[in-house]
C-alpha cells in the first residue's frame, strides 16, 4: 500500500557534495563508494586523518563513531559529518515512501479548528482577503496529507472501522499519529481514553507503530492558569500514560488552542521532527549558530508555519520569536498581491525589552520560504557566520522528510 517516492541525487543530494560530484540516478548506490572529501566541507587534511582511521569512503564514514580517539578530529564537527553520511547511506538503501499523518479523537475535540490554523485559515484575515479561490479540500503539512478520523458520539457509526478489516485501509502506513483530546469537556475524558486505547490496540493488531502526539486541546491562555485545571490535566495524562505503556506506546504531550496559534504550529511540527532523519542535526547547528551570534533565542520557521528548529535562553523568548515569526510571514502573504515582500533581513524592535527581531532568507524550494528568525539584545553584526550556516543547513531543510 505504500506509495513510492522516486529518488534523485540532484533534487534531495546535490547540495550536500561538492559542486564536481556527478551521480546517475540509477546507480545512486555509488555515492557510498565515494571518497570522504566528496562532501561539501571536507578538506584534504581531514580526508589523510579519516584515511588513517581506515575512513575511505561515505559508507565508511557512516560506520565510524565520534569519540574514537584514533580519528584526530574535533569531535563535534566529526560527528556531524558521520550524521550527514547517515542520512546519506539511509536516503541510498531505504525505499522513500509518501509520508501519512492521521489527526484522530473524539467528535467536538476540535480536529478540524486545528486544520483550520494548520492552513493558515486566520477568520479575520480571510474576511480581509479581497479575492478568495477554492477553499483547498486537504491539509498538508510540511508537504503531507493529514487525514482525519471522527471517534465516537455521533460518529459511532463509523466505529465498526476500529474493530473490522476496515481499519487496515485508513490506518496502516501512518507515520504520526495525533490524537486530540478536548481538555475543557471532562465529562468525556473517559470517553477519549477508552478510544484512544483502542486506536492504540488497532496499530498494535496491524503491527505499526507510528509516532504518537497527544494533544491537550482547548487549553486556552487563560484557563491555563487555573490550578483546579492543570490538576485536572495532570491526571488525565497519568492515565494516557498508562493506556500508552499497556500498549507498548509512548507518547509526545503538547498543549494547543486555537487562541494561540504557536501552540498549534509548533504541537504538529514536533510530530514532524520525530520522523525526520535531519531534524536532531538541524536543531544542534542551530544551537550552535544562536549561541555564537548572541542570541537570545532563534526558529528557523517557514512561511506554511512549519517549524524546523527552535532554541533559546528561555520558554518565553522561543514563544515571542515563534509567534512574530509567524505573524510576519502571515502579514506577507495576506498583501502578497499587492507587491509586499519582505526586505532581506526585517528587523523588529521591542522597545519594552530592548531586544531586537531579525529576520534572514534561509531557502525557497517547493513553494516554501524558510526564514531564521532571531532574537538579539544587541544589533552587532553577525551576519558573517551565517552564510556558513545556511550552506549547512539548506540542503538538510530539503532532506527534512523522506
Ligand atoms: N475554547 C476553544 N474552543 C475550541 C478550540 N478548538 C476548537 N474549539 C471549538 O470546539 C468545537 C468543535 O470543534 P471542531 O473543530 O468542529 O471539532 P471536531 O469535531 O473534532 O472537528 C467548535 O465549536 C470549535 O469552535 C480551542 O482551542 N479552544
Ligand atoms: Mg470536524
Amino acid at each position: 500500500m505504500d506509495q513510492f517516492v522516486e529518488k534523485s541525487f540532484d533534487k534531495d543530494l546535490r547540495s550536500l557534495f561538492k559542486k564536481d560530484v556527478r551521480v546517475d540516478n540509477r546507480s545512486l548506490h555509488e555515492v557510498l563508494d565515494l571518497p570522504v572529501d566528496k562532501l561539501q566541507g571536507i578538506d584534504l587534511v581531514s580526508k589523510d586523518k579519516l584515511e588513517e582511521a581506515g575512513v575511505k569512503t561515505i559508507y565508511d564514514l557512516s560506520q565510524a563513531t565520534a569519540s574514537e580517539k584514533k580519528i584526530a578530529i574535533d569531535s563535534t564537527i566529526l560527528k556531524k559529518w558521520i550524521r550527514k553520511a547517515k542520512i546519506i547511506v539511509n536516503y541510498v538503501q531505504n525505499p522513500l515512501t509518501k509520508k501519512k499523518l492521521v489527526l484522530a479523537g473524539l467528535d467536538f475535540a476540535g480536529k478540524t479548528s486545528l486544520l483550520s490554523v494548520l492552513k493558515k485559515d486566520y477568520s479575520v484575515i480571510q474576511d480581509l482577503m479581497p479575492t478568495k479561490g477554492a477553499q483547498r479540500d486537504g491539509v498538508e503539512f510540511f508537504g503531507i496529507p493529514i487525514i482525519t478520523w471522527d471517534l465516537g458520539g455521533q460518529a459511532l457509526y463509523r466505529n465498526e472501522y476500529l474493530d473490522s478489516g476496515k481499519s487496515k485501509l485508513f490506518f496502516s502506513d501512518t507515520d504520526v499519529l495525533f490524537y486530540v483530546i478536548d481538555v475543557q469537556d471532562e465529562k468525556r475524558y473517559d470517553e477519549a481514553i477508552d478510544y484512544y486505547g483502542k486506536m492504540l490496540a488497532s496499530y498494535k493488531g496491524l503491527g505499526e507503530k507510528p509516532s504518537l502526539i497527544v494533544l491537550f486541546h482547548k487549553l486556552d491562555p487563560q484557563i491555563k492558569e487555573q490550578e483546579h485545571v492543570m490538576q485536572r490535566i495532570a491526571k488525565l495524562q497519568v492515565d494516557i500514560a498508562n493506556v500508552s505503556t499497556e500498549n507498548e506506546f509512548s507518547p509526545i504531550f503538547a498543549s494547543t488552542s486555537i487562541y494561540d496559534k504557536n501552540s498549534v504550529f509548533v504541537a504538529f511540527s514536533l510530530g514532524i521532527r520525530n520522523i525526520s532523519q535531519t531534524a536532531e542535526l538541524v536543531a544542534s547547528l542551530l544551537e550552535e549558530y544562536t549561541v555564537k551570534a548572541n542570541g537570545k533565542a532563534s526558529v528557523l520557521l517557514s512561511s506554511e508555519g512549519e517549524v524546523f528548529a527552535q532554541t533559546g535562553v528561555t520558554k518565553e523568548y522561543i514563544e515571542l520569536v515563534t509567534q512574530n515569526g509567524l505573524l510576519i510571514d502571515t502579514l506577507v502573504k495576506f498583501d502578497i498581491s499587492k507587491g509586499f515582500k519582505l526586505e532581506k533581513n526585517p528587523v523588529l524592535k521591542f522597545s519594552d525589552n530592548e531586544m531586537y527581531l531579525i529576520g534572514h532568507h534561509i531557502s525557497s524550494q517547493m513553494g516554501r520560504t524558510v526564514y531564521l528568525w532571531l532574537l538579539l539584545q544587541n544589533l552587532i553584526d553577525f551576519t558573517s557566520s551565517l552564510s556558513f550556516f545556511r550552506n549547512e543547513v539548506e540542503p538538510l531543510l530539503n532532506l527534512f522528510i523522506i
